[in-house]
């Protein structure tokens, strides 16, 4: 069997998606997602121009062989642009194993440890009466786990609100250049707790909670907010600080008992490996398609099980679906499962170009039984959705200084 032909494909069906198509001489074909959110074509132009002149006419057939071909033999080893492109190849040849074989990719991995998929949810809102009413709707559709995010009083803009659009999945077709955004982590550590605090008041303890600080505090402010937490009983707390330096996690995990989840920024297993081998995480939250692929995802899991850190990728609406098919895949094979982010399956546009397997059913994710990954990908309806240049927004402190956002 022969690779003959590869096809990088962008399209906006409401978000940009850069997706792979591994075409071989018997017909067979694998999709991968390439896709690094406002960072598109900087994918397009690595595979178009470095990758794809290399796997013409090899066999697809050896997964493990192209990965260390393209991860080792790059000399310029990691970052996200690269790591995504290898992802996306990567991915393309487990759904053609998977075809070859005639069995859905969670079988080449060793067979499913669970029947379903535990999944959370977004609540958000703009005010905190508006994120609980959210919290309640997602509890009666069966939710296990919701997400909490909240509007800061005084600060215009707060991550993981909608900022007055209708859905997730056209929140970032129009923003031609990066939007800036106010922050004060003063406002938002008085603020925070009160939501917790409602939540539990009104929900009681049943259902479990998280909450994404998208990297905003510093380790002694994420240990301080942790502590104020405690009692609520969080799931865990996510991107409580960056983790560029996986020392800070030590400040965090040395103050609070809060569990913490990391890494949907990460491209290898060298990004957690302190944060996994001193016990300061709980949750290691890379996504397939930003980590490398199914091949080193694999090993990330069963490297991080060894220190008890479960699996929780990232499942944000800027994964394609072809990355959501693969982490369901991979979360019902995955010993050490944690929760996926799940954040529904979009608009009637976006289904125009993607089919995928996936369906949810009270609060689990399950996946229907087919060859490879199971998605189709509508070249025609994607070509008539052309790429448009878009940026997430930036954060500045009150005082003009940038933040992280
Ligand atoms: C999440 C994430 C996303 C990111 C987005 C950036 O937990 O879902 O933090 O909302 O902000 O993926 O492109
Ligand atoms: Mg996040």
């Amino acid at each position: 069997m022969k690779i003959t032909e590869i096809k990088v494909l962008v399209s906006c069906p409401g978000r940009n998606f850069v997706t792979l198509k591994i075409i071989t001489d018997e017909g067979v074909y694998g999709l991968g997602d390439a896709t690094v959110n406002g960072r598109e074509m900087a994918v397009v132009a690595y595979l178009e121009e470095h990758l794809v002149p290399c796997l013409i006419n090899r066999d697809p057939q050896q997964i493990e062989d192209i990965w260390q071909y393209l991860y080792k033999g790059a000399y310029w080893r990691r970052g996200p642009i690269t790591m995504a492109a290898i992802a996306a190849i990567d991915m393309a040849l487990w759904d053609i194993k998977g075809k070859v074989a005639g069995l859905p990719v969670y079988q080449l991995l060793g067979g499913k440890s669970r029947n379903g998929i535990m999944a959370y949810g977004h609540a958000n809102g703009e005010t905190l009466e508006e994120t609980l009413h959210n919290l309640g709707k997602f509890i009666e559709q069966g939710y296990k786990a919701v997400r909490l995010q909240c509007a800061i009083p005084g600060l215009a803009g707060t991550y993981g609100t909608l900022e007055g659009k209708k859905d997730y999945f056209e929140l970032q077709g129009n923003r031609p250049l990066p939007p800036e955004q106010p922050w004060s982590t003063s406002k938002y550590m008085n603020f925070i707790p009160e939501l917790f605090k409602q939540a539990r008041e009104q929900y009681g303890y049943d259902i479990q909670l998280v909450h994404d600080v998208h990297s905003r505090l510093t380790p002694i402010e994420s240990a301080q907010l942790g502590k104020l937490l405690e009692p609520y009983n969080l799931m865990f707390l996510e991107d409580a600080s960056p983790a560029d330096n996986q020392e800070g996690y030590k400040v965090i995990r040395s103050h609070t008992t809060i569990p913490l989840a990391i890494g949907e920024i990460f491209n290898t297993v060298w990004d957690a490996k302190d944060l996994i081998v001193n016990q300061s995480i709980d949750y290691l939250r890379t996504a397939i398609t930003h980590g490398g692929g199914i091949t080193p995802m694999v090993k990330m899991a069963n490297f991080a099980d060894m220190y008890h850190v479960r699996m929780a990728p990232h499942g944000a609406p800027d994964l394609s679906p072809i990355c959501h098919a693969a982490h369901a895949h991979f979360n019902l094979w995955v010993p050490n499962f944690g929760v996926q982010e799940f954040i529904g399956f979009g608009t009637e546009k976006l289904n125009s170009v993607f089919s995928h397997p996936l369906s949810f059913d009270n609060g689990y994710i399950r996946l229907e039984d087919k060859p490879g990954l199971g998605v189709e990908y509508n070249e025609e309806e994607a070509a008539k959705l052309t790429y448009k240049r878009s940026y997430l927004p930036v954060s500045r402190l009150e005082d003009g200084t940038l933040w992280y956002w």
